[in-house]
């Protein structure tokens, strides 16, 4: 294998945006694969990029045959949403793409094996409702293992195998993978927008008031979950890369940023774009899946294990990270200086019972 590639499925996604920049400047050559071609800016820091389908056995294997890559980074999925509106193509990609993956690389032969960085995700907790979640807190790593979506079933499907292979071979040997996983809470990212995820609501929200759109929430005011801006998710995925495997205690990591209510996102948002229009609309599937994630995840052994440390609390995240770039991005002034309006409070639309439309 040569340590110095790294291969990066779904490249073109959020993650990948900020992922082979970083991987570029930490000395590597980046091999990418996505299902469309990458833009420009993506595609001029990558060594090889190839327009294809994870499903595309042939394609994924001649691509990874040639530039024996010692760490991968497999971020393609279909997201939570997503997976429950077509659970076959959420299976294939998420389970039939990993597995594939993880066959091609271990029938290299190889003294090292591969490094295989797997971004998991809140969604393998299931709690059962509303009020187990609450008295829970945050659970840790081992606790409610029991998924309620297809998304989260297909994620933690793909956790033991890649544990199991990091101990082993099957038929026996020496293991044939160095699976290392983080379990992702809601992203937010200044520079994209997610598709498909149950978390969109958050990086929805305040994209939309900073661009002055109007915005649904739908999921109730109450829900509460775990989050993490994109530029500490991507230096988690860079420590855990880099991290001693006598270091790593286990081989599936929580970590968070923050967590907060659908409410205070929305309060905090109003203070820096007074003017935006938010309500909150319940979309039940979505609302479901949302309520049996847990509201915070404990990263003690994150921390402690390759120390995760990031630089977003809620108020970096949202006073530091995202208002400052957004409103470069969108152009928008700070409205705040105006003057012409006291707080407003998140709302409800009139008509609809929350939580419940
Ligand atoms: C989703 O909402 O599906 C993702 C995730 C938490 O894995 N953002």
């Amino acid at each position: 294998m040569n340590d110095r590639v790294a291969l990066v499925t779904g490249a073109g996604g959020e993650m990948g945006h900020l992922l082979i920049p970083a991987l570029r400047r930490d000395g590597y050559a980046v091999v990418a694969l996505d299902l469309v071609e990458l833009p420009d800016e993506l595609r001029q820091q990558c060594s090889e990029t190839l327009v294809a389908s994870i499903l595309d056995v042939d394609a994924v294997e001649d691509l990874v045959r040639r530039h024996r890559p010692g760490l991968v980074f497999h971020l393609a999925a279909v997201l939570s949403s997503k997976a429950e509106i077509d659970p076959n193509l959420a299976h294939n990609v998420n389970v039939t793409g990993t597995f594939e993956l993880f066959r091609i690389l271990r029938e290299m032969s190889s003294d090292v094996p591969p490094r295989f960085i797997f971004p998991s995700s809140i969604a393998v907790y299931g709690l059962p409702d509303a009020e187990t979640k609450k008295r829970q807190g945050a659970v840790e790593e081992n606790e409610w293992n029991v998924p309620s979506g297809i998304y989260g079933c297909n994620k933690l499907y793909c956790e033991l195998i890649g544990t199991y292979l990091a101990r082993t071979r099957p038929g026996g040997g020496a293991p044939a993978i160095d699976f290392r996983a983080i379990r992702f809470p809601g992203l937010i990212s200044a520079a994209t927008l997610p598709t498909g995820g149950t978390t969109d609501y958050a990086p929805m929200m305040i994209h939309a008031a900073a661009r002055g759109e109007s915005y649904s929430c739908f999921v109730r005011e109450d829900t509460r979950l775990p989050f993490m801006t994109m530029p500490d998710a991507i230096d988690a995925l860079r420590l855990l890369a880099g991290a001693c495997s006598s270091d790593l205690s286990t081989r599936v990591y929580n970590i968070r940023g923050f967590a907060a209510s659908a409410t205070e996102i929305c309060e905090r948002v109003l203070r820096h774009f007074p003017e935006a229009k938010i309500e909150f609309e319940s979309i039940p599937a979505r609302q479901a899946i949302a309520d049996s994630w847990p509201e915070d995840v404990n990263d003690a052994r994150a921390r402690r294990d390759w120390g995760l440390d990031p630089e977003h609390d809620f108020d970096a995240a949202v006073d530091e990270y995202l208002v400052p770039a957004l409103r470069r991005r969108y152009g928008t002034q700070d409205q705040r200086a105006a003057g012409s309006r006291g707080p407003r409070r998140c709302a409800s639309p009139p008509d609809s019972s929350p939580g419940l439309s």
